[in-house]
């Protein structure tokens, strides 16, 4: 697999790390300009016709500056900054790791090529111990082009405009922010060093078990002890193979938010390498949650416990860093969910950062990891195909150890119109995740109907999106119960599989208000939702798991006639305070939770 061994960079008795996040000088470049791997030898303050600037890692590049040169760039940008390499780093391995560059990227260090990368919301590393200089100083340079095509994860094409400018369309509701957006690391390994694990758990009363694959490169004169350690640091199981089974009396569980005194609870798989004489050679920790997830044509269950899912689809966006990876934010969310009582989101419509992502393992919050396969249109063309493929792949190996991922979404509302097509190639795309991954379920969220052709007989929860009161029958508040549940039992009906709403919502204004309500109004949405609220308690027990608002903040989009300075279907607003519907969620959240 391209990016197998692409552990999360963790600090160590044998791994040390340098981060490079911070201001990095940053020059946008014409649509038609190719990488040029000289390109970083020339001043990078003199290149003739670039605007040089200062650019912030992490984060979008679109909404820092002031004019519409950045906001709507279309083909490559450059980054570039220096760095310096400890001597005492010579001895190992040094690699660097990006976690995401939209959409794609090309490093080099010192002018030489380090690493290219598409495919935007996922990591790639490369070892660059023979590029370096140690105890100096080095320079990398990033090209990065955020051009979709028809055959990228997510598709787009370009437009050209009567003015000659080239415009970048595409085929998903949210703004297509490009950039260096979430954390660029150095960090050492040694030569021989763990490059993967993959872990899975089960439990049999109070009997846990951990059964753990480590994957070695370089020398196998080293000898293993493998360990996993509880909260609190003690020492429960050990065992001298890389690929074995441990077990750990009075287990304590990972259960989802809420649904124990200690949700999320966490151990610790502790990795170390020895050599001959018994020394420290590697280490490496990760974090292992111990819990079974299982279905059938009724429910999913985790730890052999029905759930039901209750939260929203969501996206990384913010003012200013677009989708940059920002710690204050991510906690402040972090903590709007546990207010609100939520157990559950996707991660509509790309895998979110890391540092999110463990946020949800530790709360215990239940995470439909979608790829970036958003409406996807060329369904039917091998290249689509293959990439669609990779960028599941490679989410699987980002997150395979988590807990918090109950299900993989391979994409949401696909909007090809050649229905064999589509089956052709979701039929394929489900083999390849099943095969992946055996353990968890897989979907593909789909609306209006669609699902009809479109893998939902591959599939093993059929989540749907459904904008009764919206987009159809606007206004409309009497027709919502109805047409809700007749959509539900007409999909139950075909597929006889868990299914759930995975979207619904309304645009709304936050201090607008009109009585009786109208579209737009605080009311509107609190009267709308009171309705799905209805429908979905009537299909509570048959086979209905789940309850998805959209969405969980208002979101910046392309400019557009329905589209208010972005969509407005957040509870909360953008800068994450509550609109009325978050209050009503709450209640319903609470009172849910409360009957599990
Ligand atoms: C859904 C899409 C979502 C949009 C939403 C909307 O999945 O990305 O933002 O519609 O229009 O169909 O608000």
């Amino acid at each position: 697999f391209a990016n197998a061994g692409i552990l999360y960079p963790r600090v160590s008795e044998t791994r040390e790390q340098i981060s490079l996040d911070g201001l990095w000088n940053f020059a946008t470049s014409s649509p038609t300009q190719k990488h040029d791997s000289t390109w970083y030898l020339r001043n990078f303050r003199a290149v003739d016709g670039l605007e040089v600037d200062l650019m912030a890692v992490p984060s979008s590049y679109n909404d820092i500056g002031t004019g519409f040169e950045i906001r709507d760039h279309v083909g490559l940008v450059w980054y570039q900054r220096d760095f310096v390499v400890p001597k005492s780093w010579q001895s190992g391995k040094v690699w660097i790791r990006f976690s995401s560059v939209c959409y794609s990227a090309t490093a080099w260090i010192n002018g030489e090529e380090a690493v290219s990368h598409s495919i935007g919301h996922l990591p790639f590393q490369a070892d660059v111990t023979s590029l370096v200089v140690y105890g100096a100083r080095n320079t990398i340079t990033v090209a990065v082009d955020n051009i979709l095509t028809n055959s990228t994860i997510p598709e787009g094409y370009i437009e050209e405009l009567n003015s000659g400018r080239q415009k970048q369309q595409v085929t998903f509701d949210f703004f297509n922010y490009a950039g260096i957006d979430r954390p660029v690391v150095l960090y050492t390994t040694p030569s021989t060093y763990i490059n993967d694990v993959t872990v899975t758990t089960d439990f049999d009363g109070t009997n846990g078990f951990v059964s753990y694959d480590v994957f070695l490169v370089g020398s196998d004169a080293v000898t293993a002890r493998v360990s996993l350690l509880d909260k609190e640091g003690n020492e429960v199981a050990v065992d001298t193979l890389l690929n074995s089974t441990l077990f750990v009396q009075n287990v304590n569980l990972w259960w989802p938010y809420l649904m124990d005194p200690s949700p999320g609870y966490l151990y610790t798989l502790q990795i170390q390498l020895l050599d001959s004489s018994g020394e420290l050679w590697d280490k490496y920790s990760q974090p292992v949650g111990i819990r079974t997830i299982s279905w059938n044509e009724n429910t999913l269950q985790i730890n052999n416990k029905p759930v039901y899912l209750r939260g929203f689809g969501r996206h990384e966006d913010s003012a200013i860093r677009g989708k940059g990876l920002d710690l204050p934010l991510i906690l402040r969310d972090h903590n709007l969910i546990k207010w609100i009582g939520a157990n559950a989101y996707r991660t509509s419509h790309y895998p979110y950062a890391e540092e999110i992502m463990d946020l949800a393992d530790q709360l215990g919050i239940m995470i439909i990891n979608e790829c970036p396969a958003v409406g996807l249109i060329h369904l039917g063309t091998p290249e689509l195909l293959e990439n669609h493929k990779q960028s599941l792949t490679e989410m699987y190996n980002r997150d395979k150890n988590r807990p918090s991922v109950i299900m993989w979404s391979a994409g949401n509302e696909p909007a090809s119109s050649d229905p064999q097509a589509t089956d052709d190639h979701f039929r394929e795309v489900f083999a390849h995740i099943h095969d992946l991954d055996p353990t968890r379920p897989v979907t593909v969220i789909n609306f209006n109907g669609r699902h009809d052709n479109q893998g939902g007989e591959y599939i093993d929860v059929i989540g749907f999106n459904f904008y009764t009161g919206w987009y159809q029958d606007t206004g409309e508040l009497d027709v919502v119960v109805t047409n809700l549940v007749a959509e539900g039992q007409r999909l139950r009906g075909i597929y006889n599989k868990p299914v759930m709403v995975t979207e619904y919502g309304s645009d709304t204004q936050e201090g607008l208000h009109i009585l009786p309500s109208f579209v737009w109004t605080e009311e509107y949405q609190n009267e709308l939702i009171s309705k799905f609220f209805q429908g979905f308690d009537q299909m509570r027990d048959d086979g209905f798991i789940g309850e998805m608002i959209w969405c969980f903040a208002d979101f910046k989009t392309d400019q557009s006639v329905n589209r208010v300075g972005g969509n407005k279907k957040g509870i909360f607003t953008r800068d994450r305070e509550p609109k009325a519907s978050a209050h009503l969620l709450r209640k319903r959240y609470w009172a849910l939770a409360e009957v599990l």
